[in-house]
Parts: structure tokens; C-alpha cells; sequence
């Protein structure tokens, strides 16, 4: 995997025009998809290995116990697939 620098984010974030209210802290993109906020590992992959017509996935906020955010509790969340409609879908539940 390339990880790419960007100093950017906001182009980019205009570019997948991602909805601002699921906007979180970071931006990442794999392939022809955007990756927004604390996405885990497992998803990265079926994304790449499933490839679904869609432009990113989303988890919204910093939910305790996704990646990065491991402590002394964890909350249920999802991560949330977005399409070229910008419509939300359930890609994963954790
Ligand atoms: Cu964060």
C-alpha cells in the first residue's frame, strides 16, 4: 500500500465530495476510494478485495474501541458506505 502525503485535505475532501456532517479528523484514500475517519483494517480489506461501486466508507466521530481509539471501554459503531449518490449505507458493524 502507497501512502501518499497530502497537504490538501479539504481538496480532497471536495473531490469524493464527501457530506460535511460525515466529515471527522482523518482522510485517507485507497484506490479509487476515500476513507474517512477511524476505519479498521478488516474493512480496508474486503473493500479492496470485494470492490463496491461505491466512493468511500465513513465512520463518523471517534468512537471508543475503533482503531486508534482503543482504551478503557469500547462503544458498538459502524462503518457506513457511501455512494456516487452520496447515499448511506451499513458497511460494517463492530
Ligand atoms: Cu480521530
Amino acid at each position: 500500500m502507497k501512502l501518499i502525503e497530502a497537504n490538501n485535505i479539504e481538496a480532497i475532501k471536495r473531490k469524493f465530495n464527501i457530506d460535511r456532517r460525515l466529515q471527522t479528523c482523518h482522510t485517507g484514500i485507497v484506490g479509487p476510494y476515500f476513507l474517512e475517519g477511524h476505519i479498521p483494517a478488516e474493512d480496508i480489506k474486503r473493500l479492496l478485495r470485494e470492490k463496491p461501486d461505491i466512493k468511500g466508507l465513513v465512520v463518523p466521530g471517534m468512537p471508543m474501541g475503533s482503531p486508534g481509539m482503543e482504551g478503557d471501554y469500547s462503544a458498538p459503531y459502524n462503518v457506513l458506505s457511501v455512494d456516487a449518490d452520496n447515499k448511506i449505507r451499513i458497511y460494517a458493524r463492530h
